[in-house]
Parts: C-alpha cells; sequence; structure tokens
C-alpha cells in the first residue's frame, strides 16, 4: 500500500491527483476518479462561472469523496469562478497559468487546500511563503499550457527548496513514471493525458483514439511566441500555427487564431482544426479504459516497479 502524506492532506486513498484540462474535465470524469481513490476535480478553463456551478453540483451527486476545482488563473472568468469555489466551499483548489496569491485570502476564508502548479523552483518557494498545502511541479513534457523545465529536472530541485509535499506532473501515465516521481522525491503525480484516455471521459471517442495512436514524437510545442507554449499534438492546425509563428504573425493574431480551438477538438471533435492537447507520454497508452483501472493497475505496477528496485540492491 502506497500511502504518502498527499493522502492525509486531501483525505484521498491513492496520490493520484488528475490534470486540469479545460473542456475535457467535466464533473463525470472528476467524480469517477475521486470515486476510485484519487483526486477527482472540475476543469475552470475558460468556462463561464455558471458551467463551473453546474458540474459542481452534478459532482456533489456523483461522488461523497473529496473533489477539488481547477482554476486557469488566465481565464476571462476567474474572478466569477474563485466566487463559485467560495460559495460551493469546495475543499482543494488547483491552479494553472499564473500565481494565485490574490485569491489566497479567499480560498483560506473556507478552508480550502490550495494546491498551484508551479513551473519553476523561485514560483515554488513564493507559493510556500503564501501558505499553500503543497505544490505541482510540472514538467513540460505535459499538454496544454508549459514550461520549461523537464519533469526529471524540476520536481528534485522543488522538492530540495521548500517543505510542503510536492506533486510530480508531465510524462506520467504508468506504474514507471509513479514509481520514478517517488524516488524524485514527490509525493504522488498528476496525469492528465493517461485520464483523457478513459471510458468516463465524456469527450469525442476520436480525441482518444488520437492519443492512443499517437507515437513518441506526435506532440509539438506551439505558440512559444505568446509567451504561452502549448503542447498538443500534430494536426493541421499545428502546422498552420507554425507556419504564422514562422511569419512573424503578432501575438494578438496568434491568440485570435488559437481561440476556441481546444473545444473544437475535444467537444465538436474537429481532430484536424482543433487543438489536441496531450502530453509526450501519449505515445505509451495503448488503451481507453475505467479510470479505476487505470488508477489500481499504477498503483500495482509502482509496487512492483520499487520491488524489482530493491532486488537489484545486494548487500
Ligand atoms: O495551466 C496548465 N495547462 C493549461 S492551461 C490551458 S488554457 C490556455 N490556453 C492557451 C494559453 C494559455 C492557457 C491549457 N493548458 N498547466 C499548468 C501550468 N501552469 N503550466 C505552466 C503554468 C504556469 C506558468 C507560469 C504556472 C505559473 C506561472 O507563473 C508565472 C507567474 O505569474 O509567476
Amino acid at each position: 500500500m502506497i500511502k504518502t502524506r498527499i493522502c492525509d492532506i486531501l483525505d484521498i486513498k491513492y496520490p493520484v491527483i488528475q490534470g486540469g484540462m479545460a473542456w475535457v474535465a467535466d464533473a463525470e470524469l472528476a467524480s469517477s476518479i475521486s470515486n476510485a481513490g484519487g483526486l477527482g476535480l472540475i476543469a475552470a478553463g475558460n468556462a463561464p462561472a455558471d458551467w463551473v456551478e453546474n458540474e459542481i453540483l452534478k459532482a456533489k451527486e456523483m461522488t461523497d469523496k473529496t473533489f477539488g476545482v481547477n482554476v486557469m488563473l488566465l481565464s476571462p472568468f476567474v474572478e466569477d469562478v474563485v466566487d463559485v469555489v467560495v460559495k460551493h466551499k469546495i475543499k482543494v483548489v488547483t491552479t494553472g497559468a499564473g500565481n494565485p496569491g490574490k485569491f489566497m485570502d479567499r480560498f483560506k476564508s473556507i478552508d480550502a487546500r490550495v494546491i498551484p502548479v508551479v513551473p519553476s523552483v523561485a514560483l515554488a518557494r513564493r507559493m510556500e511563503a503564501i501558505g499553500v498545502s503543497a505544490v505541482i511541479a510540472e514538467g513540460m513534457e505535459s499538454g496544454g499550457h508549459i514550461g520549461e523545465l523537464t519533469t526529471m529536472s524540476i520536481v528534485p530541485q522543488v522538492v530540495d527548496a521548500i517543505n510542503i509535499p510536492v506533486i510530480a506532473a508531465g510524462g506520467i501515465a504508468d506504474g514507471r513514471g509513479f514509481a520514478a516521481a517517488l524516488a524524485l522525491g514527490a509525493s504522488g503525480v498528476q496525469m492528465g493525458t493517461r485520464f483523457v484516455a478513459s471510458d468516463e471521459c465524456t469527450i469525442v471517442t476520436s480525441y482518444k483514439q488520437a492519443i492512443i495512436t499517437a507515437k513518441d514524437r506526435d506532440t509539438v510545442v506551439t505558440g512559444r511566441a505568446t509567451g504561452h507554449p502549448v503542447r498538443i499534438l500534430k494536426n493541421k492546425l499545428a502546422r498552420e500555427f507554425i507556419k504564422l509563428e514562422a511569419n512573424g504573425a503578432t501575438k494578438e493574431e496568434l491568440e485570435r487564431f488559437g481561440e476556441g480551438r481546444l473545444r473544437m477538438a475535444a467537444r465538436e471533435g474537429d481532430l484536424q482544426n482543433g487543438s489536441i492537447m496531450a502530453g509526450q507520454i501519449a505515445g505509451l497508452i495503448k488503451d481507453v479504459k475505467p479510470v479505476k483501472e487505470i488508477i489500481e493497475d499504477i498503483i500495482a505496477e509502482a509496487e512492483e516497479t520499487i520491488r524489482k528496485i530493491n532486488g537489484i540492491i545486494e548487500d
């Protein structure tokens, strides 16, 4: 049985946390992951606050376990989303794409556990100083909006810099990755792409198929010129975006070109013109299966991996 500090802090059985994933992580996915012993979260993304509230109400019907909300700090609706989080006394809030500092008092007023994604040691230190419960150290192997460091580099450096628990993210989809995260000093893992390829994920089947047929080099990072690099699967949109960037399109032009593209892929099923966000580990994922099986397989494989490693030590 693998039990770490984060299990007690979040009141969860397994130290497995679902990634934010705008337009993907709704009440159905989040509650299934919480029911399976991990921590599921509703991803606010760029959605209006009433969508988030509706998903919270649904999730409350679907699970009696802890679930959270992922707040995407670049959202035009972020203030209203925080109001909804506070109104419903959400127990766990993860944040992405920025510094949640200005909302900390509001989150603390409902005694929420706040867990920001950090792309650097400096931000991890600042987050510890303002009283977050843990941080997610996310490597650039991840899908969606990413930082610059790899998981292998950022996790141990953040672990050494702070005293609160660190959750490893980026490039983790099986028990070997989970065991590696523990070896780096992490208290748990956050996974996104692995949970996209699950039965309970409500997005179009073709997006899941794109993940399970992807090979190791099938993702590309677009949007470096906008200051918001985003990892997606290679497709027509990716090629067009890269061409625009090479031709010196402005930040505004690129942002306008990218608008609404994730929804187009995940919900409308346009896998050529939509943005298929996925991590580099997509190449390892070969099947769509129930969330419970994903989590239990990972834990069992991690235990086996750790036993194997122990077995190579000679006195
Ligand atoms: O947030 C994510 N992944 C996302 S958000 C998203 S929606 C979006 N689409 C286009 C452009 C931008 C966002 C799709 N995928 N992951 C967590 C994450 N957070 N990755 C990187 C960061 C991050 C970056 C800078 C966190 C904090 C940060 O701080 C800068 C500062 O203010 O100090």
